[in-house]
Order: structure tokens, then sequence, then C-alpha cells
């Protein structure tokens, strides 16, 4: 089988995390309106045709990366890959290329996605290619929505042709617990505003299988003040994210699951 590792590069919100679980064709990597949604690297393998597609989804890039860790993460990513996908929303500037400039010449494959085209004309898309003077660095470029998944298979055809038997090459597999505490974190992006949900953390606890799925899962925080708005009026707020994500993992368990959510303060050392 040929085996190709597959970088999605590009900056904050441009849909990285969208086009993998579009390639994928159900949810691996959690996606949020907000900026700064992926803080780790995220594994995963298709077997598409005749060839092993290892995903690798990373962090965007932003202007002030929130965190460096992020960045310096994105890059680990890009190191590994064979080929990367560097994906850009059409609607915004094309910025921050200059963060990996110096890391792209190095790329063997390299391919240009401009995404979300659902929300422009062929005018507009036409238009805006003009003002981008780094096209001839890429071997491809494709135009597509990864939420209405037009033009993914063009992308699949693309990576199959450039693929090559090679040694065997692995997954690093996100664990169950960090998957279903990524669901959470998702559902916190969604509902809490600002920066407190770059300032929590999310860990699972406990799973229990029976009959049913238990999940516990704690949600730690540094201050009272962002104990208090997480909980909500009356707890109304903890109940909308454990509901919301209590339901994201029956989608993927497709079994029935108990969920408990505890807010922590985190322990000053
Ligand atoms: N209209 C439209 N929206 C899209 C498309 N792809 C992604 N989005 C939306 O864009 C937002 C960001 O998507 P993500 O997939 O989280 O973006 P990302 O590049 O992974 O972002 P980071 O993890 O922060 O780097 C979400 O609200 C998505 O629903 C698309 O093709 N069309
Ligand atoms: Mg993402």
């Amino acid at each position: 089988m040929k085996t190709s590792y597959v970088a999605l590069s590009g900056p904050t919100n441009s849909g990285k995390s969208t086009l993998l679980n579009a390639f994928i064709n159900k949810k691996v990597s959690i996606v949020s309106k907000k900026i700064q949604t992926t803080n780790f690297n995220i594994e995963y393998s298709l077997n598409y045709e005749d060839t092993k597609i290892i995903f690798i989804d990373t962090p965007g890039f932003y202007k002030d990366n929130i965190n460096d860790n992020y960045l310096r993460e994105a890059l680990l990513g890009l190191e590994r890959a064979d080929i990367v996908i560097f994906i850009f929303d059409i609607n915004n500037k094309f910025r921050h290329l200059d963060k990996i400039k110096n890391n792209i010449d190095k790329i063997k494959k390299k391919i240009l996605v401009f995404n979300k085209i659902d929300l422009v004309n062929n005018d507009v898309i036409l238009n805006k290619i003009k003002e981008i003077d780094f096209l001839n660095r890429f071997d491809e470029i494709f135009y597509i929505s990864a939420k209405n998944k037009t033009n993914i298979k063009k992308i699949l055809q693309f990576i199959k042709k450039n693929s090559f038997n090679s040694d065997q090459k692995f997954t690093k597999k996100t664990s169950k617990e960090i998957f279903f505490s990524e669901i959470t974190r998702e559902a916190i992006l969604n509902y809490i505003h600002k920066e407190i949900p770059y300032k929590c953390v999310v860990k699972t606890d406990h799973i229990k299988n029976s009959k049913s799925v238990t999940i516990q899962q704690s949600i730690i925080v540094k201050t009272e003040a962002h104990k208090k708005i997480l909980l909500g009026k009356n707890g109304a707020m903890i109940k909308k994210i454990g509901t919301y994500s209590r339901l994201e993992i029956e989608k993927i368990l497709k079994k029935k699951i108990n969920l408990f959510l505890k807010i922590k303060l985190a322990k000053v050392s």
C-alpha cells in the first residue's frame, strides 16, 4: 500500500479541522467559530483506494499566537509531512504565510486550498487570486467548500497520485479520553465568550462501559469568576455545555451516554 503523511496547515479559522472531518466523513477534530480552536496536532488515518493517508490537523496561525506552543506544535506537524495542504479562507486577506516561509521550501509537495467558496461567487474568487503572489510556490491549487464537501475528492486524488510505497507509517492516535475532553472544549468555545475557553482545561477522569456509557469530566478553571460564568445562573450554562457534549458524544459512539461535568478550581502551586 502507498502511504503519506499529509498536514493541514494555515491561518486559524480557515477550516482545517472542518476539512479533516470532511475527508474522514465523521467528526475527529473539533470545530468552532472562534480563533485558535485546535491546540494540538490531531492525527487520523484514512484508507483511500490503494493509499493510506495519515492526516495531521495542526493549530492555525494567528498574528500573536495565543500560545507559542501552538505554533511550535503546528511546525512539528509540518516536519512530519510528505504533503502539506495550506488552507486559506477565500474571504480573508491571505496573511501569516510569513510564519511558515522558512519551512515551506523544504516540503516535498505543497497544495494550496481556498476554502469557503460557498460564501462567494466566481468573480470574487477570480479577483481574489490576482492579489496573490505566492501561487507559483505550490504544486496544485483547489477551490473547495469543506462545509459542503465540494471538490474534496479532487484533493484525495491528488494525494493518491503523489503517494509512494514506503516504510509503514503510524498514526499517533488521540485517546478516547482526550477526544471526549475536546468535545466538551468545543461546547465551551461555542457558548462561553472571550478568553475563558482558552484559560480552562477539560479532563476526562473516568469512562465506564456497561449497557450505557458513563463519562466523568472535570473542567479546571483558574479563578472563582470563571467558575461562576461556566456555571451560569442556577447552573444553566454548565447544563447547556453538558447537553451539547453528551449529544455529540452519543452521535460519535452511537450509544446512550451519561455525562457528569464538574467544575474545579485549579490548585495554586
Ligand atoms: N461557510 C463555510 N464555513 C466553513 C467552511 N469550512 C469551515 N467553516 C467554518 O469556519 C469556522 C472555522 O472552522 P475550523 O475548521 O474550526 O477552522 P480551523 O482552521 O481548524 O481553525 P483553528 O483550529 O483555530 O486553526 C467554523 O465556524 C466552520 O464551521 C466552509 O467551507 N464554508
Ligand atoms: Mg482546527
